[in-house]
């Protein structure tokens, strides 16, 4: 008989029997902090809202341990939030599987975890949690079977997306409150620059919150603020984008720093911890955002967005990107649906792309009111679609 290391896994309190109450979730880091922010907000919801157990494998804590601080990097098993949280590496236990298993972003199973769940009656319940994106051809995909080439089991595509035949997007069941109740609060808002060791910002600066990957235009859009009429207060993480800043400014940067050039300010925060991002993005005037988390709770937080989309070979990430834009400018009045799609274009980079000038971003300016009107009905139009986390316990339910 084989030794089976048996799972502490329980879930509390335990749902109808034909409830899928065990999941594992697995994450491997590709790079950044995209692969680990979905997973973790994944498995807080599913424990938290759905009262499931989650044992969630990640093969970086490191990278995990940035996002979350109560992550111990060294700890082969370890609980935080009440998630099971086991660290994923080469010596992969021999364990049951749960009653569902999400492989994220298509990362591969360890073999013998896969032979675990052929040998198990029932079979559980296997998703590819796939990548967000507003192409068309992903509600045709979403939920599509996919079975094992020799053993008995079934893996589903679940695809994120932004509307009613996808998975939708990832949204805790209070989000909206707690930001609507953080923005009503100078209290909290108060506490939260104090948090980050900053005076709260004046009312006639313009805060943007800067979260982007290397991207050249980065000068550009700093340089057309330094110039602009308003004053522009960018507060940037530290992050990839240091090395660009600092070309900019001409000097070393650190966490903390403060600097002016004309009428733009920059400071330097820390790279935060993961709920402290929401109110960041709750507090700014404009948020510039990347990859897939930070993009969707840039919608959430309701306020214009700038968005670098995660760069895909061959340049496929733009055809995502026009995707998204066809989708999310289609109810905005015309010229600010033009300086939209123009600023996205030279932020974002490509043929034809054009580059980021002060004229651009006046154009930008103009439309300002018309895109906080805009951010504020769409977040609310997506908030009507059912989250992704529902979506998906609903799907294994319905596959158990
Ligand atoms: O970091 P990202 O670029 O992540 C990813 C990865 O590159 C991944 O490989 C790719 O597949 C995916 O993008 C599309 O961007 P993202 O997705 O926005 O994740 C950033 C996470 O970091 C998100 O959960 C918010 C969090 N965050 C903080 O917790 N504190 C911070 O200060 C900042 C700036 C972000």
């Amino acid at each position: 008989m084989s030794a089976l290391i048996l799972s502490r896994l329980s879930a509390a309190p335990m749902p109808a029997s034909s409830s899928p109450s065990r999941w594992d979730v697995f994450c491997q880091v590709i790079d950044n902090y995209g692969d680990i922010g979905v997973c973790w907000r994944l498995a807080r919801q599913l424990v938290g809202e759905h009262g499931f157990g989650v044992r969630l494998w990640v093969d970086d804590l490191r990278v995990f341990q940035r996002i979350c601080s109560e992550i111990v990097p060294q700890l082969r098993i370890q609980t935080v939030q009440g998630v099971e949280v086991r660290h994923w590496d080469a010596d992969f236990p021999e364990i049951d599987p749960g009653d569902v298993v999400i492989e994220a972003f298509a990362c591969h199973l360890p073999e013998r975890f896969i032979a675990s769940m052929a040998g198990t009656k029932p079979v559980p319940v296997w998703i590819n949690l796939d990548y967000l994106s507003a192409e068309a051809w992903v509600s045709g995909c979403h939920a599509l079977p996919s079975p094992h080439p020799r053993l008995p089991l079934t893996k589903y595509f679940f695809f994120p997306g932004f509307n009613e035949t996808t998975g939708g997007l990832l949204r805790e069941s209070r989000l909206d409150q707690r930001r609507q109740s953080f923005c009503a609060s100078p209290e909290q808002q108060t506490g939260f620059w104090r948090t980050l060791g900053l005076p709260p910002p004046s009312a006639d600066t313009l805060l943007v919150s800067l979260f982007a990957y290397e991207n050249p235009a980065i000068a550009d859009l700093l340089d057309s603020w330094a110039q602009g009429r308003t004053p522009v207060c960018c507060l940037a993480p530290l992050t990839q984008t240091q090395s660009v800043i600092e070309a900019f400014v001409a000097q070393p940067l650190q966490v903390g720093d403060a600097l002016r050039r004309g009428s733009l300010e920059i400071r330097m925060l820390p790279f935060i911890a993961q709920p402290d991002y929401d109110q960041l993005l709750w507090s700014c005037d404009i948020n510039i955002v990347r990859g897939e988390d930070s993009f969707v709770r840039a919608q959430w937080a309701a306020k214009p967005m700038l968005w670098q989309i995660y760069p895909q070979d061959e340049d496929a990430h733009l055809t995502k990107l026009a995707a998204f834009l066809d989708l999310y400018c289609a109810d905005l009045p015309e010229a600010s649906r033009g300086a939209v799609r123009r600023l996205y274009r030279a932020w974002n980079g490509g043929k034809d792309a054009g580059r980021i000038t002060p004229d651009l971003w006046a154009e930008w300016m103009d439309a300002l009111p018309d895109l906080r009107r805009h951010a504020i009905d769409w977040a609310e139009k997506r908030a009507k679609q059912e989250d992704l986390c529902s979506c998906l316990v609903r799907f294994c339910r319905s596959k158990l």
